[in-house]
C-alpha cells in the first residue's frame, strides 16, 4: 500500500511538472521571470491576502523623501505589493502628475523587486484632446479620437512609446526586466475619468484597452507586464464584465472601491458592496483562471479608528483575493487629510498594526 500510494504521488509530481504552469500570462511571450510572478502570485493568493498601498515607497505623509515608508516606518516591514503612479509618464515628463519622478520610480522598483516584493502600477494619464488632466471630462470624444482611424491616433501612439519606453526601462541589477502589474484605464465603470462609462461605449473602451496592450507588446514588444482591470463596485458579474476586453488581454481581475462617511450606515453600506464585488471577482476568477485582486480602497483620513480590524479585516481575510492596495499618504502639504494608512503617531497606528498581524495578511517579510 505504501508503494503504491508513493507511486500514486510520483505519478501526480510528473504530470505537475509535464502539464507545465497552470496560469499563463496573457502575453504568450512574456518573459519567464513574468510567467514565474503569475504563478508565485497564485500561489501566495493560497497564503493569504498581501498588503498594499500605492506610493508606499515614494514618500511618506507630508513627508516627501523617496524610498521613506509610512508602514516600514511603523511596523519594520514594508507592505507585500507597492502601488506607483505613472501619469505624466506619457508627456515625457521627468516626474508624475503627483511629483514623484521616474527615476526613483524606477528604483523603488527595483528595491522591491529585490526583496521579493510585488510592484503594481497605476496611470492617471492626461487628456489628448483638451491638453487638461485625466479628470478633464469636458469632451465625450477622446477615447474616439485616439482609436485608429481618430484626429489623434498617431499623437496617442507616441505617449504610448513612452509608457513603452518606461516599462522597458526596468530593469534589476543584471539588467534583467522586472515584471509588473499594469492597471489600464481603470474605474471605467464611472465617469470621472476621460475613458470613463458616459465617454465611450463599451466596444470603444474594449477597443482602446486592445489598442493599447497590442501597441505595448506587440508593437514595441514590451514583454515584462501582467495586465489589470480594475472598475469601481458593480451591482453583477453583467456590470463587471460589460467592459471587459477578454480573456486574452486580462491577467489581473480586481475593483476600487472606497470607504466613504464614518457612521454605522456607511460602514455597514462598504462592508456590503465590498462583499458583494469581492465576491463578484472571486467568482469571475475562478472560472476564467485569472488573478483575484482588490485594487484600490481605504477611508480618507481614517476617522473610524477601529476600521482595520473591525471593517476590512472581516471582508476581506477570506476573500481569496490576492492583495488588498489601499491608496496613498499624500506628501503634499495641502492635502493633509489625503492618506488612507495610518503613519507613526496616527490614532489608527495600533489597530493597523494589530490588522497585519493577524495571520491570512502577508507583509513583504512574509513572501520573501
Ligand atoms: C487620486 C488622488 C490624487 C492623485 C491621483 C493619482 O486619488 O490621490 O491626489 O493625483 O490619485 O495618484
Amino acid at each position: 500500500m505504501k508503494h503504491l500510494l508513493t507511486f500514486a504521488a510520483g505519478t501526480a509530481l510528473l504530470t505537475a511538472a509535464c502539464s507545465g504552469p497552470e496560469h499563463r500570462p496573457s502575453d504568450p511571450q512574456a518573459t519567464q521571470a513574468t510567467r514565474t510572478l503569475y504563478e508565485r502570485l497564485f500561489a501566495l493568493r493560497d497564503r493569504g491576502v498581501m498588503l498594499g498601498q500605492q506610493d508606499a515607497l515614494a514618500y511618506g505623509h507630508q513627508r516627501y523623501e523617496p524610498g521613506f515608508s509610512d508602514v516600514y516606518d511603523m511596523t519594520g516591514d514594508y507592505p507585500a505589493v507597492i502601488g506607483w503612479e505613472i501619469g505624466h509618464v506619457e508627456l515625457g515628463a521627468p516626474y508624475s502628475l503627483d511629483s514623484v519622478y521616474f527615476d526613483d520610480i524606477r528604483r523603488g522598483i527595483a528595491a522591491t523587486a529585490a526583496r521579493g516584493g510585488i510592484s503594481t502600477i497605476s496611470w492617471h494619464g492626461d487628456n489628448i484632446l483638451t491638453g487638461g488632466s485625466t479628470w478633464d471630462c469636458s469632451r465625450s470624444d477622446v477615447v474616439a479620437s485616439i482609436l485608429p482611424g481618430g484626429s489623434h491616433h498617431d499623437e496617442y501612439l507616441t505617449r504610448l512609446d513612452r509608457v513603452a519606453d518606461f516599462l522597458a526601462s526596468l530593469k534589476d541589477a543584471q539588467g534583467k526586466a522586472i515584471p509588473v502589474v499594469l492597471r489600464l484605464y481603470h474605474e471605467q465603470t464611472r465617469s470621472w475619468f476621460w475613458w470613463g462609462a458616459d465617454f465611450a461605449t463599451p466596444d470603444d473602451y474594449k477597443a482602446l484597452w486592445r489598442m493599447t496592450v497590442a501597441h505595448l507588446r506587440d508593437t514595441r514588444g514590451v514583454h515584462n507586464v501582467l495586465y489589470g482591470y480594475s472598475p469601481t463596485d458593480v451591482e453583477d458579474e453583467a456590470g463587471y464584465l460589460e467592459r471587459y476586453p477578454g480573456d486574452e488581454w486580462v491577467d489581473v481581475v480586481g475593483f476600487d472601491l472606497y470607504h466613504f462617511g464614518s457612521d454605522e450606515a456607511a460602514t455597514q453600506h462598504y462592508m456590503d458592496n465590498m462583499r458583494r464585488n469581492l465576491r463578484i471577482v472571486a467568482d469571475y476568477a475562478t472560472r476564467s483562471g485569472k488573478l483575484p485582486v482588490m485594487a484600490e480602497t481605504g477611508m480618507e483620513g481614517i476617522p473610524v479608528t477601529d476600521y482595520f480590524t473591525r471593517v476590512v479585516a472581516p471582508v476581506i481575510e477570506s476573500s481569496g483575493m490576492a492583495w488588498i492596495l489601499f491608496w496613498r499618504n499624500a506628501w503634499e502639504p495641502d492635502k493633509p487629510g489625503h492618506f488612507y494608512l495610518p503613519y507613526k503617531g496616527h490614532a489608527a497606528e495600533g489597530d493597523f498594526k494589530a490588522f497585519i498581524a493577524g495571520d491570512r495578511i502577508l507583509m513583504n517579510q512574509d513572501i520573501r
